[in-house]
């Protein structure tokens, strides 16, 4: 079978403004019936979303036959755990609380076969390498991979350039929750100083020619953020979703019963 592609990767390279969707439920059937709905990419998320290796693999199985890319958060930047993510054929990864070149580089390193990096060799047992069934995996796996890093302090915005031009990251993300708290904004993603830090960020990014991306559930905001160069955003996550659309279901026949709260 051919190697499987990464529409991702190549929607960024060719400057294709992508919409995705982050996915903490956990949950194959969830993620099936949201990779049916049209968004670009969809983000199964083991930072905060209640996931491990087992259920990011049964989602990347659930959502294989549809549309959307399929992005995976891992919790940290730990080479075992990297190895175990790619190894179930997660292609993209963004990885968060990326401070510093050292760590940006650490993380590429994770990622790649030696002698560029020091990813462990067993396709045999990994459903990234279809166990075996690609030809020729190791001569076509590194077109494939895509990294993305976040940015989400004050430290890693006065690293961002060094960052940014680290060999084999192909795009950094800002996380506007934790960047406002680092701020000083604890609760306050949409806060203005958060805002044009953001703005800031993202053309700085574009600059050092990688891709921009941003988490933005406020339409208004991700509009703000496209027009300063982002070129793709997470609109939202499935448990927010959820949980607003029960609500305003609820609402619309029993008015004012509940309120849905943040957002982020
Ligand atoms: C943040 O806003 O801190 C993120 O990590 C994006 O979800
Ligand atoms: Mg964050």
């Amino acid at each position: 079978m051919d190697m499987p592609f990464n529409k991702f990767k190549q929607a960024l390279q060719q400057k294709q403004f992508q919409v995705g969707m982050f996915l903490g439920l956990g949950n194959p059937v969830s993620a099936e019936i949201l990779a049916g709905c049209g968004f670009d990419y969809l983000l199964i998320d083991a930072e905060h979303g209640a996931n491990d290796v087992r259920s990011v693999q049964t989602q990347l199985q659930a959502m294989a036959a549809y549309p959307p890319s399929c992005l995976v958060r891992p919790a940290n930047h730990d080479a075992a755990l990297i190895k175990q993510l790619l190894g179930i054929g997660a292609q993209t990864l963004l990885v968060p609380m990326v401070d510093t070149a050292a760590q940006a580089a650490a993380i590429v390193s994770a990622m790649h076969y030696p002698p560029r990096g020091i990813r462990g060799v067993g396709t045999g047992l990994e459903r990234g390498a279809r166990w075996n069934a690609v030809p020729a995996y190791f001569q076509q796996v590194a077109q494939q991979i895509c990294l993305i890093v976040q940015i989400e302090s004050r430290a890693g915005l006065e690293n961002l350039d060094a960052i940014a031009a680290v060999d084999g990251v192909d795009g950094v993300f800002i996380g506007p929750a934790d960047l406002a708290a680092s701020m000083g904004y604890l609760g306050q993603p949409g806060h203005p100083e958060v805002k044009a830090a953001i703005e800031q960020a993202i053309v700085r990014i574009g600059k050092a020619g990688k891709a921009a991306g941003v988490f933005s559930t406020d339409p208004a905001l991700a509009a703000a953020y496209r027009a300063s160069g982002a070129d793709f955003v997470a609109a939202g996550a499935d448990t927010g979703v959820l949980r607003s659309a029960a609500i305003n279901l609820l609402n619309s026949i029993k008015p004012a019963s509940a309120t849905v709260g943040a957002a982020y």
